[in-house]
């Protein structure tokens, strides 16, 4: 029924009876058994231009007319009944609508009609009349926005003047409200004028200004209107597609009397104000000269903040997870998250020294978690606010990831339990794509965290920059209408009118699961942070500011003149928070080292030992028993399900992997199949997402199904391994990088027991997630002490595909481990899983798929966490020399950090003249090469499977092992991309710079590739020449 109603709604406008027809069907079974029947005769191209009064816009108050007319008769004007009886008996286009009978002797309805409207001798007018009400209504609805009262500064940047809404009603006086419709209305307003302000109307049933009365006289229904949509709220929502939720909105703030609050909920509020307020002034006092972001101009985000809280506890939700930008945010850890004051203030004082756990960060970056009883519900309730960089809405989507984590291990399949709220700036708000990258998260299967609500602390300015030049739309929010969001725009010097609409924002989330968007309009009281200048950039704004009453102090003299509180309580609610604050900062002194742990935005109970640290510092074997590798390599052959029509060429594959497993040998995707399905039958959890990850961009990995003859029919064997087994989920993304590589990041936040990866399509598109690998995942446990096994897939190899598709830039990765290259390290027990422990990310370039598989294995076995950046082949996929048997892949194998050359070479290693290192697919060019050449007992050839954390131990066996031999690092990848810079210093470390390192490779670019194929040869060639050629770096130094 809404559908039908949603898609009348939109064909609304083509003609009247049209709709009627498209409705009768429905609605006539709606109404009491279909007693009547309305058949109308009159064809669809009929035109309607023969009735007179009715026309496109009509439409609707011909619909709201038919429908009291198909319930009872006598309830619709006469004219109307005989306009309906008419037209039901098929009169011809033109013939239908007749003059009213004479009045006297008249039936009931008629009576009450025009007591309604008065004497109405012209039924013309009112028809008209009633659909300039109507749309009068609904232009309130649609624009009252654009009139409210929102700006607390009355110098709104909006422009209206160039929308599409300064139209009509010139000619007509209606006292007082001229201008308001005339902003509002559409031109000729349908001859209504003063003298209809007292005739009283029927509403439509779009509209609950009414409350219990269907009828109102127009100077009530304006004023009504006006009441809901242009006092201090403004709602933007008419562009939702779906009836039942616009209807809800209606309610929400068309109904008489919705703004009362009782005295306790205004003395909290205050209370809540007092806090807000004071605690920036506190700071102010004592840390004149600290940048603090303070939320001077916007102290209404508190009690905000706290009233979405309350009422989602209300709701049954348990966890908050919060992600936030600078401005407010100590206020928002003091008073809404309730860290302790002492924490705060004394993050403040210069002398304190810093705990041996990381660089740390600034103080209005860090992170928190807490959990505590919500005193308004008086249930518990979690909240952490997500540690964020300084890159305003990157956390955006890492908080929608975590909080999904959330609602997946707790089994809350509609978010009814674990929520997110999100701050934002409104210059952010507007400009960060990223903002909308997520939006077009919100409602995907895989990705939707079931609604998140929205504030934007919009204080109309951006560090210097005016609005006018900050966007091209009106409001900062509007990004938000993408997805169909509502957004409430309130003045935030209104803290009443902020506390309902948050009130109906956490109502919307909690009915609907839909994102929603409170839009607080405020100023900036200061400059962009205390030491900042304003005047310079914003003269007449920051003059109007300097004017402006604090918000506290007008709500406190609005209550005292009320009577809701005396002027004494209000001070001593002030006093008694100053106190809290004093004695919190007399305590701060005592602190003397900076703990960031207390700062942990995502603990991990259990993972770590008492102290923090890992409970042992080694790996286990990660391989598998015989049965283990022959059943998941079954599972990863066959379609666990009954009746289920695979697509031909898939049954080849699936066929080419059951005679692998029949020979004891892995591909790639078998390989990969052989890491997950073990780690799931082990009770971890496995989530890979990114663009196509679900066949594989290279069609390799097939981990859906589809019945070929059954839409959306689809099989994931990954969860057929075995009956206790932990959940697979394989999710192709949103083309989206940004957004979903930092929402997997958020996911793998939330617990440790979790393989998280994240594909990229091609390793270079890992470019435009920049921001979330540079902020988040390189420095994250340096910043936050926080720990992240996240997982980048990043296709890689130089395949003669052009410059784009070619690298995954690895360059960036190793130049951003914190490794020191010029010392070598001291090997001490345990030295390879030490040195993954204190990397701030593992980088691998796996040669083999046995490998691939241990690495993905560690990566769950090893005891702590570490971001791993795997730089995955495509061509190896299927090349017949990359596999691997299953005795490397048998229980007491390992990752291989280094392979080295198993070949003749060892026989003889003191003949041999050249070791060629090198990492990934070049190996396999490089040992076809020296087959050729016929070099095996010359040359031999050592992979660095493991580039990060450096196996330097490793290396060292190979450069002893061959006293005679040159060093050479051989890479396809250009000179100045590459491994070469990140790997010469370290061979020059391991040999004491006692050996030269040479190179053979492609010379320095700009661009990753040559975009000639033949080129791409020429060049292969030639640097294998060089790498073979045993005189080639004779006489150089
Ligand atoms: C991605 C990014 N670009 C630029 C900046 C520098 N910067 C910090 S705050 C700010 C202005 C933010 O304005 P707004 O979003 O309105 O928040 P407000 O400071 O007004 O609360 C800018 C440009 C940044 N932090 N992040
Ligand atoms: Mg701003």
């Amino acid at each position: 029924m809404h559908r039908l109603r949603t898609t009348v709604v939109r064909l609304r406008p083509i003609t009247a009876p049209q709709t009627a027809k498209s409705q009768s069907q429905a609605r006539l079974a709606a109404v009491g058994g279909a007693l009547r029947t309305f058949q109308p005769m009159r064809s669809y191209t009929a035109s309607v231009s023969a009735e007179p009064f009715l026309n496109g816009t009509s439409s609707n108050y011909v619909e709201e007319m038919y429908y009291a007319w198909l319930e009872n008769p006598r309830s619709v004007h006469k004219s109307w009944d005989i306009f309906f009886r008419n037209a039901n008996a098929g009169a011809p286009p033109g013939a239908a609508y007749q003059s009213p009978p004479p009045l006297g002797g008249v039936a009931l309805g008629l009576a009450n009609a025009q007591a309604m409207v008065g004497v109405q001798p012209n039924v013309e007018k009112l028809v008209e009349d009633h659909l300039a009400v109507q749309s009068l209504v609904r232009a309130y609805q649609v624009r009252g926005h654009h009139i409210a009262k929102l700006d607390p500064l009355d110098i709104s940047v909006v422009d209206f003047d160039e929308a599409p809404v300064m139209v009509g009603l010139k000619k007509v006086d209606l006292s007082g409200y001229k201008e308001r419709l005339y902003d509002l209305t559409a031109e000729e307003f349908y001859g209504l004028d003063e003298s209809d302000l007292d005739k009283v109307f029927r509403l439509p049933t779009t509209t609950f200004i009414g409350g219990s009365e269907s009828t109102l006289p127009l100077r009530e229904i304006i004023q009504r209107l006006e009441m809901a949509y242009c006092q201090s709220i403004g709602v933007e929502f008419m562009f939702i597609n779906d009836l039942e939720q616009c209807q809800w909105i209606r309610q929400k703030f068309e109904r008489p009397g919705i703004m009362q609050f009782t005295l306790e909920e205004k003395r909290t509020l205050l209370a809540r104000m007092v806090r807000s307020t004071r605690f920036e002034e506190f700071l102010q006092r004592k840390w004149s000269s600290e940048k603090r972001f303070g939320l001077e101009g916007c102290e209404s985000l508190i009690p905000a903040l706290k009233t979405i809280i309350d009422k989602s506890s209300m709701n049954g939700v348990e966890s908050i997870i919060m992600g936030m930008p600078h401005r407010g945010r100590l206020n928002v850890l003091a008073n809404v998250i309730r860290k302790e004051l002492d924490q705060i203030f004394c993050q403040f004082d210069s002398k304190l020294e810093a705990a041996d756990e990381g660089s740390g960060d600034v103080k209005y970056h860090l992170g928190m978690w807490h959990r505590r009883i919500n005193r308004v519900t008086d249930r518990n309730i979690t909240l952490s606010l997500m540690a964020n960089p300084s890159h305003l809405e990157a956390v955006d989507p890492v908080v929608q990831g975590k909080t999904k984590a959330e609602q997946f291990y707790c089994g809350d399949t509609e978010g009814n339990r674990v929520m997110s709220i999100l701050l934002h700036g409104d210059a952010a708000f507007a400009g960060q794509g990223v903002v909308y990258e997520t939006f077009h998260l919100s409602d995907l299967p895989s990705y939707t965290t079931h609604g998140t609500i929205h504030v934007v602390v919009n204080n109309q300015i951006g560090f210097t920059t005016d609005p006018r030049v900050a966007r091209s739309s009106s409001y900062p929010t509007d990004v938000a209408k993408v997805v169909n969001a509502p957004i409430f725009h309130v003045n935030a010097d209104d803290p009443e009118a902020v506390m309902y609409v948050c009130n109906v924002a956490a109502e919307w989330r909690a009915t609907f699961h839909k994102d929603v968007v409170v839009d607080l309009v405020c100023y900036r009281r200061n400059g962009h942070n205390e030491m900042d200048e304003p005047m310079f950039t914003q003269p007449l704004m920051y003059k109007q500011i300097k004017k402006q009453k604090g918000v506290l102090q007008k709500y406190a003299e609005k209550l005292i003149a009320e009577g809701a509180v005396t002027r004494q309580e209000y001070e001593e609610e002030i006093a008694k928070y100053d106190k809290i604050c004093e004695e919190a900062h007399a305590r701060s002194k005592d602190e003397k080292i900076l703990h960031i742990k207390h700062w942990l935005d995502s603990p991990w109970p259990g993972f770590f030992n008492m102290d923090g640290q890992p409970k042992s510092m080694t790996c286990p074997s990660t391989g598998l028993t015989e049965e283990e590798l022959g059943h998941i390599g079954h599972i990863a052959s066959s379609v666990p399900v009954e009746d289920f029509t695979i697509h031909g060429g898939l049954s080849r594959i699936l066929k080419g992997r059951a005679a692998m497993v029949g020979q004891r040998v892995c591909d790639w995707a078998l390989g990969e199949y052989m890491a997950f399905g073990s780690l799931l039958k082990e009770g971890t959890h496995i989530r890979l997402s990114g663009q196509d990850v679900e066949r594989g961009t290279f069609s390799h990995r097939h981990h859906v199904l589809h019945d070929q003859n059954v839409d959306k029919r689809i099989c994931i064997p990954m969860n057929h391994i075995a009956p206790n087994q932990a959940p697979y989920t394989v999710c192709n993304s949103s083309l989206s990088e940004y957004g979903v590589l930092g929402f997997e990041l958020g996911f793998a936040m939330a617990s440790p027991n979790a393989l998280v990866l994240w594909e990229a399509q091609f390793g270079d598109f890992h470019n435009t997630a920049q921001c979330i690998i540079d902020q988040f995942i390189c420095p994250g446990q340096a910043k936050w002490v926080r720990q992240n096994g996240i997982v980048l897939l990043l296709p890689h190899g130089m395949e003669g595909m052009g410059p784009e598709h070619s690298s995954a830039r690895p360059e960036r990765f190793l130049q951003m481990c914190n490794e020191d290259p010029d010392a070598y390290p001291i090997k001490q027990s345990s030295f390879a899983v030490r040195q993954l422990y204190d990397c701030n990310w593992i980088i691998v370039n796996c040669s083999t798929p046995a490998n691939y598989f241990h690495v993905l294995r560690r990566q769950i076995l090893q005891p702590f966490r570490k971001p791993l950046i795997v730089f995955t082949p495509k061509s190896l996929l299927r090349h017949p020399d990359a596999k691997s048997s299953f005795d490397d892949m048998l229980l007491g194998t390992h990752f291989q950090r280094l392979i080295p050359d198993s070949g003749p070479v060892c026989e003889k290693p003191d003949g041999v003249k050249r070791i060629v290192f090198c990492t990934g697919k070049v190996y396999y060019e490089l040992t076809r090469e020296r087959k050729n050449r016929g070099m095996d007992n010359t040359v031999a050839i050592a992979r660095i499977e493991q580039l990060s954390p450096f196996p330097f131990d490793q290396v060292k066996v190979e450069t002893d092992r061959y006293p005679n031999a040159d060093l050479v690092w051989c890479q396809e990848e250009h000179k100045n991309q590459g491994y070469y810079d990140y790997v010469k210093p370290r061979l020059r470390t391991t040999v004491d710079r006692t050996r030269p390192v040479w190179y053979a490779g492609r010379g320095p670019a700009a661009a990753p590739a040559t975009g000639n194929k033949a080129a791409h040869l020429v060049e292969l060639q030639r640097f294998l020449d060089t790498a073979f050629n045993l005189d080639a770096f004779t006489g150089q130094s």
